[in-house]
């Protein structure tokens, strides 16, 4: 296979074998974040098809995970970063119930390198330990990653219940996750919502809402 159809292929069958010499070929011809976006999001696309239709079953899934997150690990210290420092700090969680941090911790790059602080507080984050860490972390903006259906319902309540702690107000809440939708965010969540809510489709639209956010 040419190079950049093997990257996808890699993903998609979780071999980590000579992975990384391809991603160093990789580097000659595209940025780090083309290779991501370009590449190894397209065969982590495939994997969610594969296991969708039940011809992937979760072991290989699994695997292709590892796959993915060793390729993005290699490739982040290639990825450009700005002199912008301090720009304010966000602290990121994988809602309750919910293991997926594959995109949330491309948030956390992301952003860190366009000169914000992150507090990654991981996966399974019930909305208490959320809410404790923004406050002690004196974070500016929460944002919650979800990719199951029910994470949707999760990041509802949380919101609903920082509107009973009445501190709506105080953090802006940036939502993204394959399971969510911009309508179910910006208007079924924005209605119920006291404070700000805004939704990023991918880690992109995170910074660039950030930015606005901290404007
Ligand atoms: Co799971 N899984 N999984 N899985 N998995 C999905 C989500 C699923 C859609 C697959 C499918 O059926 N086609 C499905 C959910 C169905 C549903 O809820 N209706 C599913 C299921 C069912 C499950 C299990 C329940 C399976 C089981 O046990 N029977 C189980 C759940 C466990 C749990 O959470 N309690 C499970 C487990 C797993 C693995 C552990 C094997 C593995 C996760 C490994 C890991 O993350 N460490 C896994 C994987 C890899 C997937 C798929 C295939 C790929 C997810 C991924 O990493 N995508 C996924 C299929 C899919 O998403 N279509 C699937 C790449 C990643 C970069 O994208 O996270 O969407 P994503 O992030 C994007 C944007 O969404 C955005 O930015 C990123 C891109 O720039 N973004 C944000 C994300 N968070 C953001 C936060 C922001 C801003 C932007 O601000 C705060």
């Amino acid at each position: 296979l040419p190079l950049w159809e093997r990257l996808e292929q890699r993903i998609i069958d979780g071999e980590a074998g000579g992975m990384e010499d391809d991603l160093q070929a990789a580097l000659d011809d595209k940025s780090a974040l083309e290779i991501v976006n370009d590449h190894l999001l397209a065969g982590m696309k495939t994997v969610g098809e594969l296991f969708g239709s039940g011809q992937m079953q979760l072991p290989f899934v699994l695997k292709s995970a590892e796959v993915m997150k060793s390729a993005v690990a290699y490739l982040e210290p290639h990825m450009e970063k700005s002199d912008d420092d301090g720009k304010g700090r966000i602290l990121l969680a994988t809602v309750k119930g919910d293991v997926h941090d594959i995109g949330k911790n491309l948030v956390d790059i992301i952003l860190s390198n366009n000169g914000y602080d992150v507090v990654n507080l991981g996966i399974k984050q019930p909305v208490n330990a959320i809410l404790e860490s923004a406050e002690q972390e004196r974070a500016d903006v929460i944002g919650m990653s979800g990719l199951l259906v029910k994470s949707t319902v999760i990041m509802k309540e949380n919101l609903e219940e920082m509107n009973s702690r009445g501190i709506s107000d105080k953090y802006p809440v940036l939502l993204g996750g394959a399971a969510l939708t911009r309508s179910f965010v910006e208007q079924d969540l924005a209605d119920i919502f006291d404070g700000e809510v805004r939704y990023a489709k991918d880690a992109f639209e995170g910074l660039s809402l950030m930015d606005a956010m901290m404007a």
